[in-house]
Parts: structure tokens; C-alpha cells; sequence
């Protein structure tokens, strides 16, 4: 049963950081108010050495006076006894791009092809929530795989998002900015 209760929401069983870790794409997203990441969205999740899980990202963003750059940005996850559900603290390279420290939960994920993730910011008094973010994320630059979709319509159905999200382009804009691993 659902009733939009955050804590009703399924996440992945037995998630392995370890197999989540590499590059993702995202593909579509839902955005949260205020939305920061706009397009060319690229993650990559490590596992660290003492087994935290952490993450740099790019995207392009629009700043202050309507400047437009690839903001290059850094996570770090904390653990819960959950092993999907996470508390991501994050910032950017430059000291004006934005900050904060998000709930970071895979809902579902194959480790090869897939992933869909939540974050809700603002819960109601009825536990619903008031503001959230997704991403919807590819191993594939080109998108998901046919066979995904039907998995992904089902999970953002599950998380109330159902209709919710758009398509998350990649046409190149970061792609010549430093890389991903540092
Ligand atoms: O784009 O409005 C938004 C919300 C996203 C903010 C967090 C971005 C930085 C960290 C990304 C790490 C992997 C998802």
C-alpha cells in the first residue's frame, strides 16, 4: 500500500555501494524548489578506502546574474542503518555554488544499466513530502534501455513523482571541463 508516506517508500534491498560506484548519467529528474542542476548531469560515486561512500558531480547551473557555468560539486555520504538510505552533505568547487546536506536514498537500482534516487527536503506534518528531488540515472549517456523504462515508470509511481520529472539533456556543455576524478 501507498499513501505518499515517505516512510512507506521502498528503497534497494542489500544495496552494494560497491557496485553502485562508477559513472552515472542523469537522464531525467524532478526537480526540488529552487532547482540547481539543470542539464549534462554526470555523477561519479566512489567507495572510499575506509568504505564511505562519496561522489563528485558536474552540471551545468545558472548562477547569481543569470551566469551560466558547469558547476563542479562534492559529496559525501553518510550512513544509516538503512544501507540505501544516506545523509549527503555536499558543496561546490568555488564558494558561491550551492551547499547543503540532503536525504540521498537509491530506491532502486541494477548497478549496471539504472538507478533512480530520492531526497525529500521538506516533510509535511503528515509525513507526505512538500519538497523533493530525483534523479533518474543511466550508465548510458544515451538513456535508459527499453527494458528499464517499465522499472522506472513503476518506482516513480511508487514515489509519488509519477509525471513529475523531465528529461535531463547531455549535449556536450561540460564535457571539457576538468574530469570527474580528483
Ligand atoms: O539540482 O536542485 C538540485 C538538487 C541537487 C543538489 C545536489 C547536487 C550536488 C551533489 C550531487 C551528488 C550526486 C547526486
Amino acid at each position: 500500500e501507498n499513501n505518499c508516506q515517505i516512510a512507506n517508500f521502498q528503497v534497494k534491498q542489500d544495496f552494494d555501494r560497491t557496485r553502485y560506484a562508477g559513472v552515472w548519467y542523469a537522464v531525467g529528474k524532478k526537480d526540488p524548489e529552487g532547482l540547481f542542476l539543470l542539464d549534462n548531469v554526470v555523477a561519479e560515486f566512489k567507495v572510499e578506502d575506509d568504505g564511505r561512500m562519496t561522489a563528485t558531480a558536474k552540471g551545468r547551473v545558472i548562477i547569481l546574474n543569470n551566469w551560466e557555468m558547469c558547476a563542479h560539486m562534492f559529496a559525501t555520504f553518510e550512513d544509516t542503518p538503512e544501507p540505501a538510505k544516506f545523509r549527503m552533505k555536499y558543496w561546490g568547487a568555488a564558494s558561491y555554488l550551492q551547499t547543503g546536506n540532503d536525504e540521498h536514498w537509491v530506491i532502486d537500482t541494477d548497478y549496471d544499466n539504472y538507478a533512480i534516487h530520492y531526497s525529500c527536503r521538506l516533510l509535511d506534518s503528515d509525513g507526505t513530502c512538500l519538497d523533493s528531488y530525483s534523479f533518474v540515472f543511466s550508465r548510458h549517456p544515451t538513456g535508459l534501455r527499453a527494458e528499464d523504462q517499465a522499472i522506472i515508470t513503476q518506482k516513480k509511481n511508487d514515489i509519488c513523482l509519477l509525471g513529475k520529472y523531465r528529461r535531463v539533456a547531455h549535449n556536450g556543455f561540460c564535457d571539457n571541463t576538468a574530469d570527474l576524478s580528483q
